[in-house]
């Protein structure tokens, strides 16, 4: 990463979720000195936070929940962080539930068409309404980006699908996690795939291997960072749990670091902390210092 400044945007949201408690994750964060850290090592510029939106119960068999406010939500998020790429800084967002990095993409790709996307997650997010579970957004943020989907918060970006499989590594995802139609579509597509299960005890050389298959060395890059891909065993802070087979905090605070030495990082969305579950904050201290060092390390 070689960037004379970050830019945070705090994207409260949970509107993309199946409950609250995601949406006060930027404000924590502040509290905890996400500002004061950052700037320790880095010129940071504070461009706030978008409008809260917390998830609200909308009734039984909605296949797809609050579409419209999601959309409206990863609409302003693209033109914050178009505004954002232009004034030549990097933004760095806080979020939020994982449909705000759909508007992070669709804000990149209008100055970075061939932007490429890591998508260190515990999941791949291949969910589609049709699936008929549970029409939580934050389910389906891959199958919105790839086109898999059709509907107004998959064309936010100006072009659709707004990314190509190829154009993506799956890192970290969980196969457990996936339904049986996710694993037959992941065993054929283009996309890069490297769940948790293949990394042998070397996720850093996973990392490396994601950022080779993408061609990050000669292409723009965007992070996604759900800290879901954190094992709820060491540090259970995602909204989410994932319990046995997820990184160690301290690995996935390496692999973020070898992510973030990618010559062209032109993001990093950090995804799924909810603050609700860790009330004094002792477990986000810590991440927010493996954070901040994985940060300071490039
Ligand atoms: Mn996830």
């Amino acid at each position: 990463m070689e960037v004379d400044s970050i830019t945070v945007l705090g994207v409260p949201t949970s509107a993309g979720s199946h409950h609250a408690g995601m949406e006060r994750a930027p404000a924590f964060l502040r509290t905890l000195g996400l500002v004061e850290r950052l700037q320790e090592h880095i010129a940071v510029v504070d461009a706030g936070d978008t409008p809260v939106a917390a998830h609200r119960p909308l009734g039984v068999g909605v296949i797809c929940r609050d579409l419209e406010r999601v959309t409206s939500v990863v609409r302003e998020v693209a033109s914050r962080i178009a505004r954002i790429a232009d004034s030549g800084s990097t933004p760095l967002v806080i979020g939020g539930d994982c449909t705000i990095t759909l508007g992070v993409v669709a804000g990149l790709i209008q100055r970075y068409p061939h932007l490429g996307l890591v998508y260190f997650d515990g999941d791949a997010d291949l969910s589609v309404p049709e699936d008929h579970g549970s029409g939580v957004l934050d389910t389906m943020g891959m199958s919105h980006l790839l086109g898999h989907v059709d509907n107004a918060l998959s064309r936010v970006g100006g072009r659709y699908p707004m990314l190509r499989e190829e154009d993506v590594a799956l890192f970290g995802y969980h196969p457990v996690e996936l339904a049986p139609r996710h694993a037959v579509w992941l065993d054929s597509c283009r996309a890069h795939r490297f769940p948790i299960t293949g990394m042998r005890g070397d996720p850093t050389g996973a990392a490396e291997r994601a950022l080779a298959a993408l061609h990050a060395h000669d292409r723009p890059i965007l992070i996604h960072f759900d800290v879901d891909v954190i094992d709820s065993g060491d540090m259970p802070i995602a909204n989410f749990p994932h319990f046995n087979g997820g990184l160690t905090a301290r690995e996935a605070f390496e692999c973020l670091g070898i992510l973030l030495a990618a010559p062209q990082v032109t993001g990093i969305v950090v995804t799924e902390i909810n603050p609700t579950h860790d009330v004094k904050g002792r477990l986000l201290a810590s991440w927010l210092g493996g954070f901040t060092d994985a940060i300071r390390g490039v």
